[in-house]
């Protein structure tokens, strides 16, 4: 069931893109993209996400990219010039950005259901969050299945953040949310393919309602319009929550009885077995589990023996990260980390720092994290059909030689 939303809609982005690359005269042009494809070679920037530094980015296809695991590097936030991109669908026309103010949002499940513009939208409240937007499959690339979907390594995640009005201001403002009500539904901006039964491909997702309470309607990313490609002019911010939950141009946000019918939430984003297909019994892509990877070296490097400097990154969806250990010696010992750079709050993730002495030879160095709760993050990944929340620290360790 799973496929054919996807393979659809990926047709029609690549067709959307040749169109609009033929119209401006792009230089990459049909035969660039093809030649590339054929030849597994670095493939081009989408034009939604042209304005990404094409060197450190790697173009998974039209509609994946993803940061260099050094691009990350140890300024807590990640630029939007490295911030990975996916879309399941070709996004809207550019036209949506450049007329910001006039966006409408249709707010249902409330006393006084409305359609606000972004305009008005700005005058409601305004909140900012520091926060992980990471996508569901963020480590895929790790599994041994050959899950289909981007290969992510580390980089489908990056620690941003965003600007707009609390979901709980506009709600209250409308009256408060209608009784009976379980989820917050929110609807993608894109048009559908036409032919195509629109809940086979939709992006509509819904999550416990109670995550309302942190969710912002957010038109401004690191201190700028949100662009397209990340879903402006306006998205629905959930922080804790996997990527796919923070929907962008949103169209529609509903309090609801009911789960969307919507592929991507009933049968999509769901964990289960290998070989199983999707089905709403099974766990759905919601908070993020706890984890933890280093950003430098990021792999492949030959240093000198001696000290040295691990750094990375570590976070979470649910209790607050307490403490970081880095491994050189493929997780047999450990020894602390410690954290460095500006505490962003729990949604954000936390800079964490160690030195280490580095004999000759090669090694693969890891982190481990450890939550307020006492969880830690896991050795090994769950194994799972569609390589979801892997949060392993084997997998995720880096290899260099010392010479
Ligand atoms: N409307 C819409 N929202 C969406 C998506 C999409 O395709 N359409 N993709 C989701 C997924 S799977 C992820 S991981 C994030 C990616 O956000 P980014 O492209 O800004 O990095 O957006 C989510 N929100
Ligand atoms: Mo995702």
């Amino acid at each position: 069931m799973e496929p054919m939303p996807r393979a659809v809609p990926r047709v029609d982005i690549k067709r959307r893109w040749l169109l609009a690359a033929a119209g401006t005269g792009a230089a990459a042009g049909l035969g660039g993209w093809n030649a590339a494809a054929r030849a597994q070679e670095a493939k081009p920037l989408p034009p939604v996400a042209s304005f990404k530094d094409a060197s450190r980015v790697i173009v998974h296809s039209a509609n994946g990219i993803e940061t260099q695991r050094s691009a990350l590097g140890s300024s807590a936030i990640t630029d939007i010039d490295v911030l990975f991109v996916r879309n399941n669908l070709a996004s809207p026309d550019a036209a949506i950005v450049e007329n910001a103010d006039a966006w409408r949002i249709e707010i249902d499940g409330v006393t006084s259901p409305r359609t606000l513009t972004l305009a008005e939208l700005r005058n409601m409240g305004l909140a900012c969050v520091a926060m992980v937007l990471q996508c569901s499959g963020n480590g895929r690339g790790f599994f041994e299945h050959k899950a289909s979907g981007s290969q992510w390594k580390v980089g489908a995640a990056g620690n941003v953040f965003w600007s707009g009005v609390p979901v709980k201001d506009v709600v209250k403002a409308l009256g408060g949310v209608r009784g009976g009500i379980r989820y917050m539904t929110g609807t993608g901006g894109e048009t559908i393919p036409q032919g195509i039964d629109p809940l086979t491909v939709m992006v509509e997702r819904s999550v416990p309602w109670t995550a309302m309470e942190e969710a912002i309607l957010a038109w401004e990313l690191n201190g700028r319009p949100i662009p397209l490609a990340h879903g402006g002019p306006l998205r629905l911010i959930i922080p804790g929550y996997y990527g796919v939950n923070n929907i962008k141009y949103i169209k529609r946000l509903a309090f609801t009885e009911n789960e969307t019918a919507a592929n991507i939430q009933k049968s999509g984003y769901r964990v289960r077995e290998i070989g199983k297909k999707g089905d709403p019994s099974q766990a759905s892509m919601w908070e993020m589990n706890l984890k933890s990877f280093v950003t430098s070296p990021a792999g492949g490097e030959t240093l000198r023996p001696g000290p040295a400097l691990v750094h990375g990154v570590a976070f979470t969806g649910g209790a607050p990260v307490k403490s970081v250990e880095v491994s050189v010696d493929d997780g047999k010992s450990w020894q602390p980390a410690e954290f460095f750079g500006p505490d962003l709050g729990r949604y954000a993730w936390r800079q964490f720092v160690a030195r280490v002495q580095l004999p000759a030879g090669r090694h693969r160095i890891t982190s481990r994290a450890t939550a307020a709760d006492g969880t830690v993050q896991p050795e090994l990944r769950v194994e799972n059909e569609r390589a979801y929340a892997h949060n392993g620290w084997r997998d995720h360790a880096v290899e260099v030689t010392v010479a």
